[in-house]
């Protein structure tokens, strides 16, 4: 069954760092599909399965920071 991760990126500017970041997180393993806020500086991931440290990770690799949403953010998906 599919899950809802909504991280925090912090340093995309334009749409080409939504499309790093987008292309970055749907290569981790177990990610279904991605969407990339800029303007909110985040990111929604629906995934099966997949490890969101290894979601935090790619994103870093592709050079910007993330981690992620908190329960207490304003995220209306809960853990
Ligand atoms: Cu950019």
């Amino acid at each position: 069954m599919a899950e809802k991760v909504e991280l925090v990126i912090e340093g995309m500017g334009c749409e080409g760092c939504v499309a790093a970041v987008d292309k970055a997180l749907r290569a981790v393993p177990g990610v279904r599909a991605v969407a990339v806020d800029l303007e909110a500086g985040r990111a929604t991931v629906e995934h099966e399965g997949a490890d969101p440290t290894a979601l935090v990770r790619a994103v870093e690799k592709a050079g910007y920071d993330a981690r992620p949403a908190g329960p207490g953010g304003q995220s209306p998906m809960g853990p």
